[in-house]
């Protein structure tokens, strides 16, 4: 196995292994790589379904996306990615081919804390179609020191597609307008250690604690600092890549752009942290 690091702060790219045969050490090498580099690549993996959720697994317990209409019929735990972005009258569901796109984190408004999301490459198209991601350790590290200080003990509210509920139409009715998550704007990352600047554009409320105006121009001062950070890694796709992102410490988007008459589709896993690792961290 190789392993290539692009730039120190973000990103790794895995070849020259086979996921379903893997040694101890190896396995060790990954889980580490994706902690140091927030951004797992392992390319090259031809996987069934239960392939796929066996590797996914190592990582951590699995929850079925809270969007049920694009979970797997037989596999809950799998969501399929880009299948229906062209709908019956020929039109463009954009909820389907924009899915991913704006900077995020995934699964903020849960309570339990999704660790990491996991694609799996199936179809890719020819142009177009890549993801970004972005550290949100080096966001936090490049705050100015005032900024750091009064963001100390702030927790935000998160819903799902934030304040407009964007995405909404792609949840069943009983699964709409839940109560938000509640999340520290620092947050210190359970394994690492480091502290990283959590306030997920997308899908953010409030900050808790502050009048409306207030807030409201906090989260786009967080914002501005949050996307203009430079450690970034732009994700180009081939069929067969893994690519698992840590939620604790990264935005990242899809960029769209590519031909709707090609098929952009990716299996795709949601990866909990469990009690234990919480703890762990306390
Ligand atoms: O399709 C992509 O590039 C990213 C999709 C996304 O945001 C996700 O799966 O959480
Ligand atoms: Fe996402």
């Amino acid at each position: 196995m190789k392993i290539d690091k692009p730039d120190p702060r973000i990103g790794a790219i895995a070849t020259d292994v086979d996921v379903r045969s893997l040694s101890d050490s190896d396995w060790n090498a990954l889980y580490r790589a994706w902690l140091d580099g927030i951004v797992l690549v392992v390319r090259g993996q031809t996987l069934t379904i239960e392939e796929f959720l066996a590797y996914s697994r190592r990582f951590g317990r699995l929850k079925p996306h809270r969007v049920k209409k694009t979970r797997h019929p037989e596999h809950a735990e799998l969501t399929v990615m880009g299948i229906g972005t062209r709908k019956p009258d020929g039109k463009i569901d954009k909820t389907i081919y924009d899915r991913g796109g704006g900077w995020h984190t995934d699964s903020p408004w849960d309570q339990d804390i999704c660790k990491g999301t996991q694609l799996y490459g199936i179809a890719i198209p020819s142009t177009g179609g890549d993801t970004l991601f972005a550290s949100m350790y080096d966001a936090y590290e490049n705050l100015p020191e005032g900024l750091k200080q009064r963001l100390q003990g702030l927790k935000a509210e998160h819903v799902y597609g934030g304040r407009g509920r964007r995405g909404n139409d792609l949840l069943d009715p009983e699964d709409r307008n839940r109560p938000p998550a509640v999340h520290p704007i620092l947050r210190t990352h359970e394994e690492t250690g480091r502290i990283s600047l959590y306030a997920n554009p997308y899908h953010i409320t409030r900050v808790q604690g502050l009048g409306d105006a207030e807030s409201e121009a906090l989260i786009a001062e967080l914002t501005d600092h949050m996307v203009a950070t430079t450690a970034q890694y732009r994700h180009k796709w081939q069929v067969g890549d893994i690519v698992i992102w840590d939620n604790r410490c990264a935005l990242h988007s899809a960029t769209g752009g590519y031909p709707i008459e090609e098929q952009r589709i990716h299996w795709r896993v949601t990866i909990m942290q469990d009690a234990a690792e919480q703890q762990r961290a306390a």
